[in-house]
């Protein structure tokens, strides 16, 4: 039988097909409010948040929380146009040894793309059924300057959106969140939860100050309501999800008989803490299974161990696996070199400058950690890893290199690992291949890395990205000289060595 295109009217009968695929029977648009405005509508929201809220609508215990998407870049009428031709379902595909299970998913009932209406995105978060704006809009999107820890208000995105012309027409997520909170304000409702879903240490934290200093440059007066009624859980997210290859759409239409323009690959593996700390009310998270906090140290805790392990672990597979000439994180944990830098980086210096929690076992995180990276069914992309890096590294490796620093503890291998980066940064890896550098500072980190050769100052020296006890401690300096003239000497294959015990 050819397979069946994705859509509401032929789901009963792609679920009736019985090949293992679930789905969504409950019932969706007009039928549930929506509470929930996703800025950011990528693969990880669709294999996460979107996730567990489809758990909760098909529980009946989430009617009025199915999720609107929004798109804020011109990229993302990809995105809008893949979910439009199907009713906004789409299939999330679970891999692992044990094989694979096909979940089409319901909780996203429409979608906005802000470029061709930025009024409409506005009014749906002023909107009184809007109880949470969620994001996951990558950490650049936060505008957060790592040495000052405020906004970087001179950015000109920043300084557009600060312009009152420019209020019904933003570029920036605060842009957004501020227009619709002052409207809110004015018609007396609620501030709407800003919930942060991304890879930041303290991101709801983040997140409320630089919207508050947003607003406090716009009007004193909504930042003040927005800092006594606003909420912004902080939260740990944590599903590992490649980019979608078009081989993942052929094998769903082969092995399930669906076909989707935009399926999403992800592994089964999947975790949300999030603080319990909310303006107008939330869904009943707990019965899809999320763990919901009160004390909001607990939930910095977890994000400590995630962001240093998981995401460490992943900087120190893509920068330099991507220059060895590796495609894949599991190939690169394939070769024992490899495998055995990574193992040691996490036990020798990340483990110990991380906080014990009750209950958690590091090294059984850890073990856990390589069994995810190991798996070889989701083949994650070190480009997707690799991608953004300004974001990544100044969060998953760098705060490990400070504290190490300060508490005389080793990081001569997150130092190498930070030195893979910035070597990087030049787009060509230890063949002389050339690769594409995907980051929005990458023309000043290229001219900075350019100018420096071996010397990592000219990059140390951008403000916004390295905090001055970096910049200025002479072990740190010397390490990662150390390191970046080894990997321009010898390549990293030949270099790893000297970094393992
Ligand atoms: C990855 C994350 O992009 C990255 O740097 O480390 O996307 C990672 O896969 C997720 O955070 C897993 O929860």
């Amino acid at each position: 039988m050819p397979p069946l295109k994705l859509n509401a009217r032929n789901l009963p009968q792609i679920l009736a097909a019985g090949r293992n695929i679930r789905g969504p029977t409950y019932r969706r648009n007009g039928a549930v409010k929506e509470g929930i405005v996703h800025i950011g509508v990528g693969g990880f929201h669709r294999a996460h948040l979107a996730v567990y809220m489809d758990k909760l609508l098909q529980q009946q215990k989430a009617n009025e929380y199915a999720i609107c998407g929004v798109g804020l870049t011109p990229f993302d009428s990809k995105m809008r146009d893949a979910l439009a031709s199907q009713d906004h379902l789409y299939t999330v595909i679970e891999r692992s040894g044990k094989g694979s299970l096909a979940h089409v998913v319901g909780s996203i009932n429409s979608y906005l793309f802000a470029p061709e209406n930025r009024e409409a995105v506005i009014a749906k978060m002023a909107h009184h059924d809007t109880k949470i704006v969620s994001l996951t809009i990558t950490e650049s999107g936060y505008y957060y300057n790592e040495n000052t820890h405020e906004l970087q208000a001179e950015h000109p995105d920043i300084q557009f959106d600060l312009n009152p012309a420019n209020e019904k027409s933003p570029r920036t997520t605060f842009g957004f969140l501020y227009a619709a909170l002052a409207r809110r304000r004015q018609q007396g409702l609620r501030p709407f939860t800003v919930l942060s879903c991304d890879n930041m240490q303290k991101n709801g934290s983040i997140t409320r100050h630089m919207l508050e200093s947003f607003a406090r440059l716009r009007n004193p007066q909504v930042a003040t309501w927005i800092a006594e009624q606003g909420a912004f859980p902080n939260s740990m997210v944590d599903r590992i999800t490649p980019q979608t290859a078009p081989a993942d759409i052929k094998t769903l239409a082969d092995d399930f008989g669906i076909e989707d323009a935009w399926p999403v690959v992800t592994e089964p593996f999947m975790d949300w803490v999030v603080e319990d700390h909310f303006s107008d009310g939330r869904p009943e998270f707990e019965s899809a299974g999320v763990k919901v906090v009160k004390n909001v140290h607990d939930v910095e805790q977890f994000e400590k161990h995630k962001l240093r392990l998981l995401n460490g672990s992943h900087s120190a597979i893509g920068y330099p696996g991507q220059l060895a000439g590796f495609k894949y994180v599991h190939e690169v944990l394939e070769n024992p070199l490899f495998r055995k830098f990574l193992v040691q980086m996490m036990h020798e210096e990340v483990k110990p400058l991380l906080p014990m929690i009750p209950g958690v076992s590091i090294d059984e995180y850890c073990n856990t950690l390589i069994e995810r990276f190991e798996n070889p069914t989701i083949k994650d992309q070190l480009p997707r890893i690799c991608l953004n890096a300004s974001g990544k590294i100044p969060q998953f490796i760098m705060p490990s290199i400070a504290e190490a620093i300060w508490e005389t503890k080793p990081f001569k291998r997150l130092c190498f690992v930070a030195a893979a980066w910035f070597r990087y940064i030049n787009g060509i890896d230890d063949s002389g291949a050339k690769f594409e550098v995907d980051d929005p500072m990458r023309e000043e980190l290229q001219a900075k890395a350019r100018a420096g050769g071996s010397d990592p100052s000219p990059l140390l020296s951008i403000k916004t990205l390295f905090g001055d006890d970096l910049r200025g401690d002479k072990r740190f300096l010397q390490e990662i000289t150390k390191a970046m003239q080894a990997i321009e000497r010898d390549g990293i294959m030949k270099t790893l060595p000297k970094y393992i015990d």
